[in-house]
């Protein structure tokens, strides 16, 4: 399948709300990373998590990766908080003059690869920057929480980018956060195991671990994958360009 000249970024729910905070978001981080996204000469396809926003209603209404017949106001809840983050990173992407076009999960999981890569190259092409994001999605035994780390891998599968891009609250993967000397520059399938993850990683959709997963999934399928701190606008412009820049990478043809 054809590739496009396009860079896939996830941006991550910790970097862009305060985590520990319900529905407050880091306008300063976002900041950073739309002015740095501003300055991306390819295109680009926007992912967002849920942070504050989505995983504080998800866990108080015990919402999964799996489908269950959670309330109808657990479903309600933590859609509107998505839908309320998405406004904000759009407001601060319209600033910085990214023309963005907001696209629900609903409008493209589980369409054909061909019906995907229309809607996305369509807006692509008329210079808008698609931007979407983890949400709750209705699936036979009730609903289901769909990851912005899931969305990545399913469309770095179907639109075949350039690379894809995680923006951290970190500087990258470390074999122990607690060791600032221990971060991956470079991951391979071998490194997985020596990866020390702590509980207070993990949220509703499985934090970093589900990151890591998805990742090396991308990886699988022959695209770059590229983690890197959201917070500091060089790294950011170097990552989207694929230039080497302080966090880690997986490459897309090493494994498999
Ligand atoms: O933060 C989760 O997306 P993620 C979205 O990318 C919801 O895992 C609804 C909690």
């Amino acid at each position: 399948m054809e590739g496009r000249e396009l860079v896939i970024v996830k941006l991550g729910g910790s970097l862009i709300t305060h985590k520990d905070k319900p529905l407050s978001i880091n306008l300063e981080a976002l900041d950073i990373v739309s002015n740095a996204l501003s300055k991306s000469d390819l295109p680009l396809v926007l992912v967002h998590g849920g942070g504050s926003f989505g995983h504080y209603f998800a866990e108080k209404y015990g919402l999964k990766l799996k489908p269950s017949r959670v309330s109808a106001e657990g479903v309600a809840k933590t859609r509107l908080a998505m839908l309320k983050l998405d406004l904000k990173i759009l407001n601060s992407l319209d600033r910085h003059g990214m023309n963005p076009y907001p696209l629900p999960p609903s409008n493209f999981v589980g369409y054909s690869v061909e019906s995907q890569r229309r809607v996305f190259f369509s807006l692509i092409d008329y210079g808008l920057t698609p931007i979407t994001y983890g949400d709750v999605l209705p699936k036979r035994g009730g609903f289901y929480v769909l990851s912005g780390d899931e969305i990545t891998r399913m469309l770095s599968e179907t639109l075949r980018p350039t690379r894809a891009v995680f923006l951290l609250n970190v500087d990258g993967i470390f074999e122990d956060l607690n060791q600032p000397e221990s971060l991956i520059e470079e991951l391979k399938p071998e490194d997985l195991t020596k990866i020390k993850l702590k509980s207070t990683d993990m949220d509703v959709t499985g934090g970093m671990k589900l990151k890591i997963k998805e990742a090396m999934k991308i990886a699988e399928s022959g695209v770059d994958v590229i983690f890197v701190s959201g917070r500091d606008s060089e790294r950011i412009v170097r990552a989207l360009k694929g230039e080497q820049t302080k966090g880690t990478l997986v490459r897309g043809d090493r494994i498999g």
